[in-house]
């Protein structure tokens, strides 16, 4: 059995992720390929409980470290239970986030070094990575146009974090893929839905007709 891809979509709240993750999935599944579509945090029940500990707005929040360490828990029971079987299955996992947010948000964002999580990131889950991120890029304004008309009422407790935050977030990720230019590609995630998943499918030059 030919083991499936692993692709990741990443990049800011609003970037238009989970849009052109479910594009893609219903693309790909056109194709004939097995596909698994997933996110982070959660994609499975347990990672799932973990993410409403994170993301809800109720209590005191978490300390960085304490952070760090529930979404690499969350992952690394995602990565056991869900992406290691699908790929060993031959099926293609298209996944919402994964460590590389943890190195923009946790680690850039929020003072851990890059060291830190990777090592987090090698004890909960073998250090997996994608087969290809697909990094979508957008600007700070679009991205509050489209979470304004879409969160009316509040974003959670990550997103709602202030502009600075978000932009050592961006520019984490910039530089992420400035550095592994072979697993990333930059998609510009300002235009209409149609031509970022024309980007996307043009970032996957290898796939079955
Ligand atoms: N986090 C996560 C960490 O801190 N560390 C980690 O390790 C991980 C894994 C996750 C939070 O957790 C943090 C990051 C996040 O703060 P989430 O709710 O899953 O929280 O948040 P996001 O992943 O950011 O998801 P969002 O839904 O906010 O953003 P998406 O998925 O990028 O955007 P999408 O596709 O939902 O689109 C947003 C809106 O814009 C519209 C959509 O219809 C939707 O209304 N839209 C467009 N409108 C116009 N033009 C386009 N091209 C559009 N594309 C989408």
């Amino acid at each position: 059995m030919t083991m499936g891809k692993f692709i990741v979509f990443e990049g800011g709240e609003g970037a238009g992720k989970s849009t052109q993750a479910r594009l893609l999935a219903d693309a790909l599944r056109a194709r004939g390929l097995d596909v698994v579509q997933t996110r982070e945090p959660g994609g499975t029940p347990g990672a799932e409980a973990i993410r409403a500990l994170l993301l809800g707005l109720d209590g005191q929040g978490w300390q960085p470290r304490a952070e760090a360490l529930l979404f690499a828990a969350a992952r690394s029971d995602h990565v056991e239970r869900l992406i290691r079987p699908a790929l060993a299955a031959g099926k293609w996992v298209i996944c919402d986030r994964f460590v590389d947010s943890s190195r923009a948000y946790q680690g850039e964002a929020g003072g851990l070094s890059d060291t830190e999580i990777l090592d987090l990131h090698r004890i909960g889950s073998g250090g997996l990575l994608p087969d290809k991120t697909l990094l979508i890029a957008i600007s700070p304004a679009e991205a509050d146009r489209r979470l304004a008309l879409r969160d009316a009422d509040g974003a959670d407790r990550i997103g709602g974090r202030d502009a600075d935050y978000h932009a050592a977030v961006a520019a984490a990720f910039a530089r992420f893929a400035a550095a592994e230019p072979a697993r990333f590609v930059t998609i510009d995630g300002d235009g209409e839905i149609d031509a970022i998943h024309a980007q996307v499918m043009a970032a996957l030059p290898d796939l079955p007709a």
